[in-house]
């Protein structure tokens, strides 16, 4: 495919092609193992999204950072790798276009032998990948299976922040939430969303939110279309010394806002069923 001249393709990582962006108004980097969504900076300001410094880049491997793409399965399920089959696997570029205010990128992935073992229904997803001032990130799916299912999945966005002590979610006080540290026990959110240790929920919501970090005096709105759950997510001290693949002081510097299809939010597809989940992320 001819690239426009704003993109390079890059393999550093064997085995992982990447996408660089360069184009006035933004740089970025999408990496085709799992239509990852590694760097968003728009011109002018620090990058958005958060890359772990020990991220691996390996077939059958998550990349840690980013935006993972979750589906169609959100979180772990028995005998079977967490957050779905698609995030580890080699997805194809359709399209690349330059925009005057944007660069547009088109990937896909279909099911093929390998994910019929883990999910036995066929389907495709297309990822629209939107990057200028604003990210916007679409993944359609279509399932083209012959029962009924219900799907589930998350497009699971790290953004960076200068220290998560400083760092507030807005936009959720009053919403319930499914405290994954707790049992998924339902809880209430009173005020902002604020970190002084591990936070893993799934709030029922359908809002937009702000995360407001102080250090770096800067916001991050987050909104959404089909998507019924907000997850937030800081693994903490502990947590982050388990996970191999981040530094283990990196929880200082990241959190997750992730526009989900979890928890209570479950999407029920027909045959020849199709549902769009987006984020659209924006700095001020
Ligand atoms: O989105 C929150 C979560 O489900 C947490 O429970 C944590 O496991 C995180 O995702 C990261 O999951 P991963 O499989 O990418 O390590």
């Amino acid at each position: 495919m001819n690239l426009p001249s704003c993109i390079t393709l890059t393999n550093e990582k064997p085995g992982c092609p990447i996408l660089n962006i360069k184009h006035r108004l933004v740089t970025g980097r999408v990496a085709l193992l799992g239509g990852h969504v590694m760097e968003w900076t728009p011109v002018g300001k620090k990058p958005v999204l958060y890359m772990s410094e020990a991220a691996v880049f390996e077939e059958g491997k998550p990349i840690r950072g980013g935006i993972p793409i979750c589906w169609p399965w959100f979180g772990p399920r028995e005998g079977l790798p967490s957050h779905g089959c698609v995030r580890t696997r080699l997805w194809t570029l359709a399209e690349a276009k330059e925009g005057t205010d944007d660069v547009h990128l088109k990937l896909t992935f279909e099911s093929d032998e390998q994910t019929m073992k883990q999910w036995p229904h066929a389907f495709k997803l297309v990822l629209d990948v939107k990057l200028g001032l604003s990210l916007r990130v679409d993944l359609s799916m279509v399932h083209l299976g012959t029962e009924p299912v219900e799907i589930t999945g998350a497009l699971h966005t790290y953004l960076t922040v200068g220290a998560i002590e400083k760092t507030t979610v807005l936009g959720l006080d009053g919403k319930d939430y499914h405290d994954t540290l707790d049992n998924g026990k339902l809880k209430d959110q009173t005020g902002d969303v604020a970190f002084t240790s591990e936070v893993d929920r799934v709030y029922r919501s359908r809002g937009d939110v702000t995360v407001q970090d102080d250090e770096w005096k800067r916001a991050i709105t987050v909104s959404k279309r089909g998507s019924g759950a907000t997850v937030v997510w800081n693994p903490w001290i502990e947590k982050s010394k388990r996970l191999d693949d981040l530094p283990d002081e990196a929880y200082h510097r990241f959190l997750c806002i992730e526009a989900a299809n979890a928890g209570d939010d479950r999407i029920r597809l027909k045959p020849n069923g199709s549902h769009v989940l987006t984020t659209i992320i924006d700095v001020v």
